[in-house]
């Protein structure tokens, strides 16, 4: 691991220095820029177990995990076999396959909501898709999302969203027509009143709540008791759907993700990252009647060449058979519990305010003495303090996300060890801010 004399970023800079000439900001995603903590990105080079290697040779302890999916470690060799041999039969069929149907099995089963799936490339397509369903399955067209949760950049979701919209404090978005946005409402996460606000006043031409129960795009925040509850009351009460985006939750907080750890079945489920195993992949699910609204089946259109991947379904595949092997989450929940309770001590040692939230293998941080309920809360953290924290930590070998507003990740690679060496690095950085 680096030692934070050794730390060198002079390869990462030249990159970077090359790679802004050639795309903008250089970066193809704005949240890798490290720009809200006035930092310059780390270039990777590779990645292995919970360790990444940059291109000056540092050694990183990663708690981003190529964002979420890495919940194996990133390259489990079981993941790698699966995948030299699946490309030995080729990178892409455009018909269906095998491997589409063992993977969609393998998540109905899982997702208590799902009775049929469809693959798309990535979580922005999922939610965009997902939504078209709701308004296709109801007939109307207004949605509610929450304030900081964000469902991928599709126009009609990028409103007061989370992750790099948040991180960048941009207004939303130039590009997108208000004729997009004018039907979602929003409301402050955890809010039930908020929520039954706007079901009284647009009830009958509401489609359907879309959330992350839990948020990982405005840094970790938990639903309040019962929330999840209310807006699944709601929901019913008026005919409309209830939309999980379980991008991020799903097999991580729960093999059967926020539906089976919370016990509340939404309607609609959006899924990604960990069902590709490191692979571009997405999904959404919901009942057969649900379901079969898209086309060919039903009128509602939506396609994609490369969906259904055979490289990204068999990733899928051998990683969620890596998560069922017994005591997975029960070691995930024990060691990020130890990384948090840990980082909450040594907080509290050196007279910091934090907020620490963590289920499963999720986790956040925020400097503030105000608890973490809502957006408007995760902004009241003092990010100057997070991008001294950021920095301290990446100097001794301990990668988080370059952003105050996103969750972090632990997976099934990271040691006793790594936990340790881990506390031991926030130690130094808390008494040095
Ligand atoms: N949505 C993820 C972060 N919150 C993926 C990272 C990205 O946007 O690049």
């Amino acid at each position: 691991m680096t030692s934070q004399t050794a730390f060198k970023t002079t390869q990462s800079e030249e990159i970077f220095s090359t790679a802004q000439k050639l795309m903008p900001g250089g970066v193809n995603s704005p949240v890798r820029a490290f720009k809200s903590i006035n930092g310059q990105p780390i270039v990777f080079d590779k990645v292995e177990g919970s360790r990444a290697w940059d291109v000056d040779g540092n050694e990183y302890i990663d708690y981003v995990g190529t964002w979420g999916p890495a919940i194996c470690g990133h390259a489990h060799p079981e993941v790698i076999n699966a995948l030299h041999e699946a490309l030995n039969k080729g990178t892409s069929f455009g018909t269906p396959s095998v491997q589409e149907n063992l993977l969609a099995e393998m998540v109905i089963n899982a997702v208590p909501s799902i009775e049929m799936v469809r693959f798309v490339n990535s979580g922005t397509e999922a939610c965009m898709t997902a939504l078209r369903v709701m308004r296709a399955y109801t007939g109307r067209d207004k949605i509610v999302k929450f304030q900081g949760n964000y469902h991928g950049h599709a126009d009609m979701l990028l409103v007061q969203a989370g992750s790099g919209v948040a991180t960048l404090g941009l207004p939303d978005s130039p590009g997108v027509p208000k004729s997009t946005t004018s039907s979602t409402l929003t409301a402050p996460y955890n809010d039930l009143e908020a929520v039954k606000k706007l079901f009284e006043e647009h009830g009958n031409d509401i489609a359907g709540i879309m959330l992350e129960p839990v948020v990982g795009n405005s840094g970790f925040i938990a639903p309040d008791a019962g929330f999840l509850e209310g807006l699944r009351e709601i929901t019913k009460e008026y005919g409309a759907l209830l939309a999980f985006d379980e991008v991020m939750t799903g097999f991580r907080i729960a093999y059967g993700g926020a539906q089976e750890r919370f016990g509340i079945t939404p309607d609609v489920t959006t899924l990604g990252k960990i069902i590709g195993g490191g692979l571009p992949v997405g999904a959404l699910g919901a009942s057969k009647e649900i379901m079969e609204m898209i086309a060919p089946a039903g009128p509602m259109y939506q396609s994609g060449t490369l969906s259904g991947n055979p490289l990204a379904m068999t990733a899928g595949i051998k990683t969620l058979e890596l998560l069922q092997r017994p005591g997975v989450y029960e070691q995930l929940e024990q060691r990020t519990q130890k990384l948090t309770n840990g980082l909450k001590e040594i907080a509290q040692k050196h007279g910091h305010a934090v907020q620490i939230g963590q289920i499963s293998a999720m986790f956040g941080v925020f400097f503030t003495d105000r608890p973490i309920h809502n957006f408007d809360d995760a902004k009241t953290s003092d990010v100057d303090k997070f991008a001294r924290y950021h920095r301290g930590m990446l100097e001794r070998g301990i990668y988080l996300a370059p952003s105050q507003f996103e969750a972090a990740f632990t997976s099934l690679a990271h040691s006793e060890e790594d936990i340790d060496k881990t506390l031991e690095a926030a130690e130094e950085v808390m008494a040095s801010l």
